[in-house]
């Protein structure tokens, strides 16, 4: 626990008594009792928002080190693209950029995930030390994934998602874009733990900007507690919100002409979205600048406490209820 430790709370019941007061905690993973800060590497040319900055081993290595400096309690290496209209590079090349990357940062001690759709990819990134995998498909994109999460026995992040960059953005078309984001994750769950995956160990992401026009981002954005119980009433999952330097975003603070703001013109706006999910109840947020993150999660916290659903300081966090994907668990 650090200092500006918050209380984590949210075993069973209780904790769906008010999504604000809930917090989960994912087994194996840090738990400072407030909302977690993802530090992004991605070791790829052609990223959405920092494409090519890290794309050396020695400067995702030495990003990474810093985003932990600056207060990220997880890093995210990913090494595949995944922006609109990207293509697919094989997988031995995404091994060789992640690989490096992912040993040296978990010899340093920090807590590292591996962004993969690719089930041999992830097997070789826990090898590395990896403690999470970070799967944009939710199982979709390699259906070797969900066996390999079941024997590791690790976290794993099920991501909304709709097909591959290439052409994804053609099928950002909904109804009721919350309740279908629901119903298509609640399908990857089922998936997940009917080939073994422990419920407790399942990280939700809606899929900012994956098959989403703006106006689909910020209605998910703006419904998370929704989305963590997958529409229905059960206890809720933790959710990972990875809004940072989309393109939605830039859209939004456009110049007067229309021109959108550039990616890293987006990192204080990006800060404030932090905050309200946060605020939210998020599990994490995905960043690619750490600061400003970090201490948004800390005011998210002391706002979460203070508030009239804010639970005491000094309560012990109890070990969440695993989540049933069916029958008694959310929906
Ligand atoms: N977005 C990107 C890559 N990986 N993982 C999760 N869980 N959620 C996301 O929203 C997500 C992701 C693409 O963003 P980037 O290329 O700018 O990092």
């Amino acid at each position: 626990m650090t200092g500006d430790a918050e209380t984590a709370t949210g075993s069973g019941r209780a904790g769906q008594r008010s999504s604000v007061a809930f917090l989960p905690v994912v087994r194996g993973l840090p738990a400072p009792g407030r909302c977690l800060v993802m530090g992004v590497v991605n070791v790829t040319p052609d990223s959405f928002s920092d494409g090519g900055e890290w794309f050396a081993a020695d400067a995702a290595i030495a990003r990474g080190l810093e985003l932990a400096a600056q207060g990220a309690d997880i890093i995210d290496v990913g090494g595949e693209s995944t922006r609109p209209g990207a293509g697919r590079i094989s997988a031995a090349e995404e091994l060789r950029r992640v690989g490096p990357v992912i040993t040296e940062l978990a010899a340093g001690g920090l807590t590292v995930s591996v962004d993969t759709m690719r089930a041999a990819v992830a097997e070789t990134a826990l090898g590395a030390g990896a403690k999470l995998v970070n799967d944009v498909s939710g199982g979709l994109a390699d259906p070797a994934m969900h066996s390999l999460i079941a024997a590791a026995g690790v976290p794993y992040v099920v991501m909304h998602w709709r097909g591959h960059s290439s052409n994804m953005q053609d099928s950002a078309r909904y109804g009721d874009v919350v309740r279908e984001v629901c119903d298509e994750l609640r399908q990857r769950v089922d998936a997940a733990v009917s080939e073994g995956i422990d419920p407790a160990l399942i990280v939700l992401d809606a899929g900012i900007g994956f098959a989403k026009l703006a106006e689909h981002n910020w209605a998910v954005l703006t419904r998370l507690p929704e989305i963590a119980r997958l529409g229905g009433s059960g206890p809720p999952f933790p959710v990972l919100v990875g809004a940072s330097r989309k393109s939605f975003i830039g859209r939004l603070l456009a110049a007067e002409d229309g021109t959108p703001r550039p990616f890293a013109g987006g990192d204080d706006a990006t800060i404030a979205l932090t905050a309200l999910t946060a605020a939210a109840g998020a599990w994490c947020v995905r960043v690619h600048a750490a600061a400003g993150n970090a201490d948004a999660v800390r005011v998210a916290a002391q706002w979460r406490r203070a508030g009239p659903a804010g639970v005491a300081p000094q309560q012990v966090a109890p070990q969440q209820e695993a989540p049933q994907p069916d029958g008694g668990g959310p929906g």
